[in-house]
């Protein structure tokens, strides 16, 4: 059984689980999470984990500068500089870096899969993947400026100043090549794109496609070497995966040919709402660098309109990820759809409609023992799995997302359950992966990168807000 009655949890506790209960003591976990950063350190980047990612991953690399910067302003600056040395001159930003100094062995599917010198677009001598990951890096960099202590502003001024024009072409390369029918919203070629890998999100598209008999190379997971095989996506999923990957590779990674060519074109709640809130984060950055913000601000406006327009569903009340393939959006309850609470301007109505299935009992099982908020799929769907990858566990990226999207939407109590869960989580179960939100246990890799950093951000941040708040002593 998992769910073991009674068992105390912060959302059951006779407190009620309050912030400030949850924010005692964690000094110890600061200093912990600050270990597992510093030995994940290269000297340039910091790999998610040790054995599972040996390279860079960019949205990882984002989440990890922002909570890195609380202690190492230096060094969050570097993560982000060394990412950008990987962009492609069409502005893309990879999803991976490969390190040189990993073994070939390390990941699967390594850079002679992926074979980017096929394009005339990447970068030379830096060998990357080949498809994106969700644009948070203008977030990211604005965090990390606004997080430099007072005798560094001037070289996180400059730093930004540098970072400004890579950030801009990542954002005009989403709204371009990756719009092609120029609907507003960006699509993704991959789900790996999405971040959210093997979300049910996209099952509907995803398990529509067949893998010809033979077309595939032989190949071995390394994954499985370093977490359980019950943890991580199934074999006919990574088939696919790579399947698409060899496509986007036949296509010599040209835009118009993998857009032309993909069978999974997907415009995802998620990662347009992160671009959404990142192109917000442009308006302000091109401020301090001295631009014109205009353009950030009619991007902005434009993106917000199409969100709205395109994958807000109004029967379902509900964000729903869009297979522009078949045209068909499809429905299923998942932690993308809650993502478009980053947008500032997201309308009254729709927020409240948001707050309400976040607080059903599809994701937020109240009084029924041990649960942990927010899972990324709906526990009363019958493929939930509390523990493989993003079909369910509990993730500290999205609950950070989603603690930014409702603190800018005014929902507090909700905002304040989402820090308290994810500081039980990391004092339950470390530094993991993803957590099972039914039972707290920790999954997939341990001393995991960015769950060490937005833990960091979190908490840091929480204890801001609640001093500010005390009344003078
Ligand atoms: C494929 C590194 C990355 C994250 C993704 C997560 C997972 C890779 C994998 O790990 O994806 O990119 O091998 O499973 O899904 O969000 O960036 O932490």
């Amino acid at each position: 059984m998992r769910r073991a009655p009674g068992t105390t949890h912060w959302a059951s506790h006779p407190s009620g689980g309050s912030l400030e209960e949850a924010l005692r003591a964690t000094d110890d976990l600061l200093a912990a999470a600050r270990d597992v950063l510093d030995a994940n350190w290269t000297g340039s980047y910091t790999r998610p984990s040790q054995a599972l990612y040996p390279h860079q991953w960019s949205w990882d690399s984002a989440f990890i500068a922002i909570g890195r910067s609380w202690n190492d302003a230096a060094r969050a600056r570097l993560e982000l500089e060394t990412l950008f040395a990987g962009q492609w001159m069409t502005g893309m930003l990879p999803s991976i870096v490969f390190d040189p100094a990993a073994p070939a062995e390390a990941y699967f599917p390594g850079p002679d899969v992926w074979q980017t010198s096929r394009s005339p677009a990447a970068p030379r001598g830096r060998p990357t993947s080949g498809i994106t990951q969700p644009p948070i890096h203008a977030r990211a960099a604005l965090e990390v400026h606004r997080h430099a202590p007072p005798a560094e502003r001037e070289a996180s001024l400059a730093w930004l100043r540098r970072l400004y024009p890579g950030l801009a072409a990542q954002h005009e390369y989403l709204a371009g090549p990756r719009d092609p029918g120029g609907r507003g919203v960006a699509l993704i070629v991959h789900p790996w794109e999405s971040g959210l890998d093997d979300s049910p999100a996209w099952d509907r598209d995803f398990d529509r496609i067949r893998v010809p008999p033979g077309s595939l190379p032989a190949y071995r997971r390394h994954d499985l070497d370093h977490a359980s095989a019950a943890d991580r996506p199934t074999d006919a999923d990574y088939e696919r995966f790579v399947y698409l990957l060899t496509l986007e590779r036949a296509a010599d990674y040209d835009d118009a040919k993998v857009v032309a060519a993909s069978p999974f074109l997907i415009a995802d709640p998620l990662f347009n709402a992160i671009r959404l809130w990142s192109e917000h984060a442009l308006v302000e950055i091109a401020g301090l660098v001295g631009t014109d913000p205009a353009p950030h601000r009619l991007a902005a406006t434009r993106l917000h309109r199409a969100l709205l327009r395109e994958l807000w569903i109004g029967e379902r009340q509900r964000f729903c990820a869009w297979d522009v393939r078949r045209d068909e959006r499809e429905p299923e309850d998942t932690i993308v759809s809650f993502a478009p609470l980053l947008d500032p301007e997201l309308p009254e109505p729709i927020v409240a409609a948001i707050c309400r299935e976040l607080e059903s009992p599809s994701f937020h099982a109240r009084g029924r023992g041990a649960h942990y908020v927010v899972p990324t799929y709906d526990e009363r769907a019958a493929d939930f799995d509390p523990e493989r990858y993003w079909r369910g566990p509990v993730w500290l990226n999205t609950n950070w997302l989603l603690w930014h999207g409702l603190r800018q939407h005014g929902r507090a109590g909700l905002a304040d359950e989402i820090v308290a869960s994810s500081v039980e989580l990391v004092r339950r179960s470390g530094f993991r992966e993803y957590f099972d939100p039914l039972d707290g246990s920790g999954h997939g890799s341990d001393r995991f990168s960015w769950t060490a950093a937005l833990f960091t951000d979190l908490v840091r941040e929480s204890r801001r807000s609640a001093e500010r708040e005390a009344p003078d002593a």
